[in-house]
């Protein structure tokens, strides 16, 4: 028998107001399972800031600063220094944001953060879009999706520029540790988070998290579908240890992309040159990441 090993401990509680299906409350639990009580979270705004609850209900049970959409990094790092100051060396400090408030509007004080290489968790909680605000395109929204601001009946009917490379400014930009992790592999997502908190200086960690409104998909299948998006290496799992690419997740044979794309609404328009292009740049990023594997394990 495998051994069981999610912590049974939970830090978040029931009555959080994120719609049904969502990745976000999962993603919030297992991070918070691999990293306990003394763990202190910031939040922009967006998704990840307002589900805990509405007044006067809360349904984290560790502390949560919220701060202006740009900021993220740097208030997680302020409080880092707090601590540093006052002796609390035994708390760890998560900056939190959206895939819009990282790469486009909280992008300047992460990079400054880096160079500073805060003791740091910075989660990314990646959902392809401006969620909160009703699914506006963000730089981590795909090729091919609809969103509200890439209507389908616009110039070329859906978003046409690629998903910012985040990790590939991360590497170069110092990051000691990062890793992509995603709410459909739980026991991987436990096991990165771990090891991101015994590890000095400032670690990024990648999260997938379905968002289903936004995705335009049924709450039940949101955990399928995230798999999916790792079962064709649109979203392959691995890690970054001081300039170290691995696998974290190897993947025997990619699903093609067809199987992730027909079952998400925001997809739904794309003809069928459009998900050949978008299999050929899957393709290729692919095996991108694979030669960074073999060239930095050299
Ligand atoms: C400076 C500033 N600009 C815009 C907003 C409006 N706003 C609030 S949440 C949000 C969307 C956040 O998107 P993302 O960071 O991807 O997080 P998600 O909601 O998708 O989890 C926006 C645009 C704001 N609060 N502050
Ligand atoms: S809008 Fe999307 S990200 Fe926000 S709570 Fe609902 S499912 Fe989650
Ligand atoms: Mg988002």
């Amino acid at each position: 028998m495998p051994k069981f090993t999610i912590p049974t401990e939970e830090y978040m509680r029931k009555g959080h107001s994120a719609c049904p299906g969502c990745g976000t409350p999962l993603a919030l639990r297992y991070a918070l399972k691999a990293l306990g009580p003394r763990t202190i979270l910031n939040f922009p705004a967006g998704c990840g800031g307002v589900i805990q609850g509405v007044w006067p209900f809360f349904a984290l049970k560790v502390p949560v600063v919220d701060n202006a959409f740009e900021c993220t990094a740097a208030v997680a790092n302020g409080i880092r220094a707090g601590f540093d100051v006052t002796g609390m060396k035994d708390a760890y400090v998560v900056g939190w944001s959206g895939d819009g408030g990282t790469v486009d509007i909280g992008i300047q004080a992460l990079s400054a953060t880096v160079d500073r290489n805060a003791d740091i968790i910075y989660v990314m909680l990646d959902n392809e879009a401006y969620m909160n605000t009703g699914i506006q395109r963000s730089g981590c929204t795909p090729i091919g999706a609809w969103t509200t601001t890439t209507p389908v009946a616009g110039d070329k009917g859906w978003n046409t520029t690629p998903k910012k490379r985040i990790m590939d400014m991360m590497v170069p930009n110092g990051i000691v540790y990062g890793a992509t992790v995603n709410v459909a592999y739980p026991e991987d997502f436990i096991a990165r988070f771990r090891e991101a908190k015994d590890i000095k200086g400032t670690k990024f960690m990648h999260v997938l998290a379905p968002c289903t409104p936004g995705w335009r998909i049924d709450p039940k299948q949101s955990i399928e579908i995230a798999r999916l998006a790792t079962q064709t290496g649109t979203f392959p799992l691995y890690k970054v240890e001081r300039g170290k690419y691995s696998l974290t997740k190897e993947i025997k044979k990619r699903k093609p992309m067809e199987e992730y794309l027909k079952l998400q609404g925001r997809f739904r328009h794309l003809p069928m040159e459009a998900l050949q292009e978008i299999q050929e740049q899957v393709d290729a990023e692919y095996a991108m990441l694979l030669k960074k594997v073999k060239d930095t394990n050299e």
